[in-house]
C-alpha cells in the first residue's frame, strides 16, 4: 500500500468514526451554509482549495468536505493567555461570512473566553463539564503565552484565580491534540520579549505533550482552519518542521512566493516608504521586509477572504511567525544589516540579476535559520 493509500484508510476509518457519532450541534453544516449564502458549488471550491492548501492530491477534496460535515463531532476548548485576541480576531472578523468561519461555528466550540455567551461561575462550570465529559476526545487550542514568573501570578483567569500554569497543566492532561494558535502560544511572542519580565513561555515550553505550532501574529484563518481539518481528518498532528509548525503551512519562504520577488532580483528596491519605487511596488527589502528569513504562506493564501497580506498591502513582511520574532526581526523598517545576515543587505544596494539575486538570498536564509536553531537549542537547554 502507498503512503497516499494508508492516508486515505486512515482518513475514511475516521470519518466513518465521526460520522456514526450524535452530532452536539442541532444544525447541520448545510444548514449553515445555506444561512450564510454560500451555495453547494462554492463549498465544493472550498473542499478543492484546502485539499491543495494542505499539500494533499485531490482525491482528498471529498474527504475535506465530509470532515467539514462531521467537525461538530469533534469537541474544541480554545483558551486565552497573555495576548491581544487578534488570532480569534483572524478567524472570525470578516466582513461577511466565509465557510472558515461558518465551520468554526459548526464545530463543537466548548469553550471560548471571547466568543461564549456564558460569564463568571458558568463559564468555569462550561470548562469543568467539558474536560469531563470530553475526557481524551477534545481538542486543545490555546492562543497567547504563559507568564511563568511569580508562580505564575501574572496572569490569572476567572473568579477561582487560577494562573495560566494552572490551567494550562489541567486542560492539557487529556487534551487528543494542542494546538499553539499564534506565536505568543508558539514562541511566546511580544509578552516574551526582552526582558521578558512576566518569563512569559511557549505552551510546549510549560507542558510535555506534543504540540503544533501555528506561527503568525496572527496566523491566517486558512492555517487555523486547516491545522483543524487535518485533526478532524486524520486524528493526528500533520508533518511538523523544525519549529513544529505544519509543514503544508510554513514549508516555503515568504521571499520565494512574493509578487514583489521580481523586483529583488532585477535590483529595484523601496528606498523610503512614499518614493517611487513604492508606488510602483518595487521591492521592500531596504525599507525592512523580512520575507528572505520568513516561512510562512502570508503571499498564497493571503488574509480576510484572500484580499490582501502585508506586502501587497505595501509594508514589509515583520518575520511574525519566527520564533522570538520581536527580538531577532527588529527593527521592522530597517534591514537586517547587522549580525550574520549582513551579506544580504550589502549585496541588495548591487544586485542586477537574478541568479545573484536568488544565490544570495540562499546564504541569507540559511544564515537565519542557523541563528533560530541555534537560539532554541540555547531555550531547549
Ligand atoms: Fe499573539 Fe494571538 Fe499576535 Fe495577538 O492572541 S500572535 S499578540 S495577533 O492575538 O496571540
Ligand atoms: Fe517580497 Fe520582501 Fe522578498 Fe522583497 S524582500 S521580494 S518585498 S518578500
Ligand atoms: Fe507575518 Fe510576514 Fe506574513 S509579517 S503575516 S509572516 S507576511
Amino acid at each position: 500500500m502507498s503512503d497516499y493509500q494508508a492516508l486515505m484508510a486512515r482518513c475514511e476509518a475516521r470519518l466513518e468514526k465521526l460520522a456514526a457519532q450524535a452530532p452536539v450541534k442541532t444544525d447541520s453544516l448545510q444548514t449553515r451554509l445555506d444561512a450564510a449564502g454560500i451555495s453547494r458549488r462554492d463549498f465544493m471550491k472550498w473542499s478543492a482549495v484546502t485539499t491543495t492548501a494542505l499539500a494533499l492530491p485531490m482525491q482528498f477534496a471529498p474527504m475535506v468536505a465530509k470532515a467539514a460535515e462531521v467537525a461538530d463531532r469533534v469537541p474544541l476548548i480554545w483558551l486565552h493567555m497573555a495576548e491581544c485576541t487578534g488570532c480569534s480576531e483572524s478567524l472570525i472578523r470578516c466582513d461577511t461570512p466565509t465557510i472558515d468561519t461558518v465551520l468554526f461555528d459548526h464545530i463543537s466550540l466548548e469553550y471560548h473566553e471571547t466568543l461564549m455567551a456564558a460569564a463568571g461561575w458558568q463559564a468555569e462550570e462550561n470548562l469543568e463539564h467539558a474536560l469531563h465529559a470530553y475526557k481524551g476526545q477534545y481538542l486543545l487550542a490555546v492562543e497567547g503565552a504563559i507568564p511563568t514568573a511569580n508562580g505564575g501570578h501574572f496572569l490569572t483567569v476567572g473568579c477561582k484565580g487560577h494562573t495560566g500554569m494552572e490551567i494550562i497543566h489541567e486542560t492539557a492532561a487529556n487534551a487528543a491534540a494542542i494546538i499553539s494558535v499564534g506565536t505568543c502560544a508558539a514562541f511566546g511572542g511580544v509578552q516574551a520579549a526582552a526582558p521578558n519580565p512576566t518569563e512569559a513561555r511557549p505552551v510546549d515550553k510549560v507542558i510535555h505533550q506534543p504540540v503544533v505550532n501555528l506561527g503568525g501574529c496572527p496566523p491566517s484563518e486558512k492555517n487555523i482552519v486547516g491545522t483543524l481539518m487535518y485533526f478532524i481528518m486524520f486524528g493526528k498532528l500533520p508533518p511538523l518542521d523544525m519549529f513544529n509548525r505544519p509543514k503544508w503551512a510554513y514549508g516555503a519562504r515568504v521571499h520565494d512566493n512574493c509578487e514583489r520577488r521580481g523586483r529583488f532580483d532585477a535590483g529595484e528596491f523601496v528606498e523610503t516608504f512614499g518614493d517611487h519605487g513604492a508606488k510602483e511596488g518595487y521591492c521592500l527589502y531596504k525599507v525592512g521586509c523580512k520575507g528572505p528569513y520568513t516561512y510562512n504562506n502570508c503571499p498564497t493564501e493571503r488574509f480576510n477572504h484572500h484580499t490582501s497580506w502585508p506586502v501587497l498591502a505595501g509594508h514589509g513582511c515583520i518575520g511574525c511567525s519566527e520564533p522570538n520574532f520581536w527580538d531577532t526581526m527588529a527593527d521592522f523598517e530597517k534591514p537586517l544589516g547587522r549580525r550574520e545576515l549582513h551579506s544580504l543587505d550589502k549585496t541588495a544596494d548591487f544586485i542586477g540579476g537574478a541568479i545573484l539575486g536568488l544565490t544570495v538570498a540562499g546564504i541569507g536564509a540559511h544564515a537565519v535559520a542557523s541563528v533560530f536553531a541555534k537560539e532554541n537549542k540555547e531555550e531547549e537547554q
